[in-house]
């Protein structure tokens, strides 16, 4: 598959790079070597994110490569620059949001270079997937490592590591596979700091943050016998807490670390107005075939949906699904 996208690679000049939206350590991490490994072969890539580059990894993209999305001003005409649009950690052309239309527009040959579960690609001229890689960032590592003898440019090295920690949730998840520790140890070997990443990705809360954290966790919710447990945030509790919806990441960690939680699940209210739900398994149940009954979808055992339900009935409908999934009786 990596020596199909090589060659894909090769062929293009001008290679546009974006990735989901509200972009995510992996997405951005991925993109940032891909574009350097691009730009050291002489290509012209550029990176654009939407809404915008998240405060926390900033430190990414030391070069400011990464460009915010203005759909008004500057990207008015980017359906028209590239000659190939890889969309990145994703592999449904509508996750990219705001850059759809400009996705449907453009000329420029289509890819996705990703790592989630799929039903029937659609929607790209090529498709460079594997389910099988933890993350994005590890594809990416295994194109350009072999392209270099010595050590990876710090950019690329730092990139890729900060993706496999994200992914991973800091070794902690089941695609924590030898292989990626093998990857790690290459990229801490060559410098990359563990203890700076995960402090640069993940201690950052606000005041907000934690605040929010705690409204969230009072109205904390055991199903199936503390089997399944879920908390919710609506955009009231946002606006009481002073939080953004940057803020709820990492939220459905903590109701997962209940002992005997199967699956945890954080649902929310987006600015849209739509519902989202966000599952986590601890490895029994696959919360993907959940995901998928709404439309949503990932990994087996992390996965994600948005609605156009309202909130409460979104939670009605994936505590059913999560408890049949789960084989239990619906209480
Ligand atoms: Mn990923």
């Amino acid at each position: 598959m990596l020596d199909r996208f090589a060659t894909f690679l090769d062929r293009h000049a001008r290679v546009l790079l974006t990735t989901h939206e509200n972009p995510d350590g992996d997405g951005v991490g991925a993109a940032v070597g891909l574009a350097a490994h691009l730009k050291a072969r002489g290509r012209e890539a550029r990176i654009v994110v939407t809404p915008s580059l998240p405060e926390n990894l900033r430190f990414l993209d030391p070069e400011g490569w990464i460009e915010a999305h203005d759909s008004e001003g500057v990207h008015r005409d980017l359906a028209g620059w590239p000659d190939a649009w890889v969309l990145v950690d994703a592999s449904e052309p509508h996750r990219m949001g705001p850059l759809f239309p400009a996705f449907e527009a453009t000329g420029a040959t289509r890819a996705c270079l990703d790592h989630h579960l799929k039903d029937a690609p659609a929607g790209f001229d090529e498709e460079f997937t594997d389910a099988t890689a933890s993350a994005s960032a590890e594809l990416v590592y295994e194109l350009v490592r072999p392209c270099f003898q010595g050590p990876l440019p710090p950019v690329i090295a730092q990139a890729l590591y900060a993706g496999i920690v994200s992914d991973t949730g800091n070794f902690r998840h089941s695609n924590a596979t030898p292989r990626i520790h093998h990857i790690a140890a290459d990229l801490v070997g060559q410098g990359i700091h563990p203890a700076r990443t995960y402090n640069a990705l993940y201690q950052t809360a606000t005041p907000a943050k934690l605040k929010l954290f705690g409204r969230a966790l009072e109205g904390l919710q055991l199903r199936g016998g503390g089997r399944f447990a879920y908390v919710a945030v609506t955009l009231a509790d946002l606006a009481a807490c002073g939080a953004t919806h940057e803020d709820l990441d990492e939220l459905v960690e903590e109701p997962r670390k209940l002992k005997g939680v199967e699956v945890a699940a954080l649902f929310s209210e987006a600015a849209d107005g739509r519902a989202k739900v966000s599952l986590r398994s601890r490895e029994r149940v696959d919360v993907n075939a959940v995901c998928r009954q709404f439309g949503g979808g990932g990994h087996r055992l992390a996965s994600g949906a948005k609605a156009a339900l309202p909130l409460a009935t979104l939670i009605a409908q994936v505590e059913a699904a999560v408890l049949a999934q789960m084989g239990c009786d619906i209480v």
